[in-house]
């Protein structure tokens, strides 16, 4: 086995720092150690396999995003990462595990949805990954698999009140998948839209000849997600099902969650980098000579990017800081423009929804500790502390302690990372919805589960390196 030691290095947690030594024997941390420590009165340093030098740079559990959809089928085509291009920019970006999202369409079996997904990414990940279960057709077949998904180590399943037609479930449905939620322990994540009302106001916008991206965002407007949200919170409080909600863009959406959590509710919610960084505004504005307005169309996804003007991505930050919102995901989505965002083309209903983020969440949300929004513990904690209880993964992942799978990046506060498609680019996209982008900041090192995948801005792991991660009922309920 091989044994690493990560050494000089500022080690960061979601309670604090401390400079110390990180020993790594095969996939495990085995110590973490006083800077220059002997072990059996050699220094450690001269008797490990390999030595990463981490001065003057930080050393934290690696990433953990816990919202990707890789080749999904959705909005007539495919995201266009597949488990492994997707898992390979992950890794670049300080990711090294996934929650990826397995499908039951409408009519097919629970099962076969989700083996379908073991089928699609076993042996072609970079990085560790896991599933929840996307429940896309309540019936009492489903339910009494649902009961089961426990035992595969998806502990967590999603539901959409958005999507009439395709994922959409309605309130009767929604309410017997959260008694087996309530049941089971799972958690039931929400992507709380009001689909039938936003559809009825996407036709009347198209009718009215308003159909470029822009008001994807207007259709798709903000007391609908605060509405679904509300709604998702009183049949949890009915059922007693433990809930999380999915992409959340709207500042009144997170009050609903506060109010919920102030009265003791099992509530939660995640936020993306989009929903921090971008806004409706900007998609207005954005033109280009060869898209002309249809620009836009790199940014649909739902929920939509929020009014600026209106203070939404403000109180995203503020609700990270307060714990109103607990973990920032990606919702990785990926589309390339060519073939398919431009099926939207005239009729803004047919853009797939989906942005690709997968690779620079750990740069976007570090540039907030540089700008003041959030302390670096806190940056930990959002990235892969939390998504790590939320799920049932703590104490393998998301910290950095003996014991522990040795998944680490050493992030260098020095370095720089400029975003864009021809700099930093390993998603399967044509554009970056990122593009300009600057970080001070830059991913230094990633090892996961022992081994050293990045270096030198360089792959060096391997597509079936990553393993399935059986996990367990979260370790976040109160
Ligand atoms: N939202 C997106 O933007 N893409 C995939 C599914 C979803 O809910
Ligand atoms: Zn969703
Ligand atoms: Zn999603």
């Amino acid at each position: 086995m091989t044994t690493t030691l990560i050494s000089g290095g500022t080690v960061v947690s979601a309670t604090g720092r401390v400079e110390a030594d990180v020993l790594v024997d095969g996939e495990r941390i085995v110590a973490v150690l006083q800077p220059g420590s002997e072990l059996l009165g050699t220094d450690v340093a001269t008797s490990v396999d390999r030595v990463v030098d981490a001065t003057g740079k930080y050393v934290i559990p690696g990433g953990i995003d816990a919202h990707t959809h890789m080749q999904l089928p959705f909005g007539g085509t495919e995201a266009s990462d597949t488990f492994e291009s997707g898992t390979i920019a992950a890794a670049h970006g300080g990711t090294t595990s996934i929650i990826d999202f397995a499908v039951q369409t409408y009519g097919q079996r629970l099962e076969d949805g989700l083996a379908a997904w073991h089928e699609k990414a076993g042996g072609n990940c970079a990085i560790d990954y896991g599933f929840h279960q996307i429940v896309g057709d309540v019936n009492e077949a489903s339910l009494e698999a649902m009961r089961k998904l426990p035992d595969e180590g998806v502990t967590s399943f999603k539901m959409f009140m958005a999507y009439p037609g395709v994922f959409y479930s309605d309130d009767a449905q929604i309410l017997k998948a959260m008694q087996v939620s309530r049941d089971t322990g799972m958690l039931t994540m929400m992507h709380a839209e009001n689909g039938p009302a936003i559809d009825v106001l996407a036709a009347q916008l198209v009718e009215q000849g308003k159909t470029d991206p822009y008001y994807h965002g207007i259709a798709r407007a903000w007391e609908m997600e605060e509405e679904a949200t509300h709604r998702a919170i009183m049949l949890a409080k009915l059922t007693g099902a433990p809930l999380y909600v999915v992409h959340v863009s709207a500042k009144q959406a997170v009050e609903q969650l506060a109010w919920a959590r102030d009265k003791g509710q099992n509530v939660y919610g995640e936020t993306c980098p989009q929903y921090l960084y971008l806004s409706l505004e900007d998609q207005l504005g954005a033109k280009s000579d060869e898209w002309g307005a249809f620009e836009g169309a790199k940014w649909v996804c739902s929920t939509p990017l929020r009014s600026r003007a209106e203070g939404h991505q403000d109180s995203m930050w503020q609700a990270l800081r307060t714990n109103d919102l607990q973990m920032v995901s990606t919702d990785h989505c990926p589309f390339c423009m060519k073939d398919q965002k431009e099926l939207g083309l005239g009729d803004f209903r047919k853009t797939p929804n989906g942005i690709g983020s997968i690779e620079h969440r750990m740069d976007l949300m570090y540039q907030g500790v540089v700008t003041g929004e959030i302390t670096l513990e806190r940056w930990v904690e959002l990235t892969s502390t939390t998504p790590a209880r939320m799920f049932g993964l703590y104490g393998r992942k998301g910290v950095i302690q003996p014991g522990a799978d040795a998944d680490i990046v050493v992030y260098d506060p020095n370095g720089h990372t400029s975003i864009g498609l021809e700099k930093t680019h390993h998603m399967n996209m044509d554009y970056s919805a990122w593009e300009g982008y600057e970080i001070d900041g830059k991913v230094d090192t990633v090892i996961s589960r022992g081994r050293v995948v990045v270096e030198d801005d360089a792959f060096t792991g391997a597509a079936g390196h990553g393993q399935y991660l059986k996990r367990g009922l979260s370790q976040y309920l109160i």
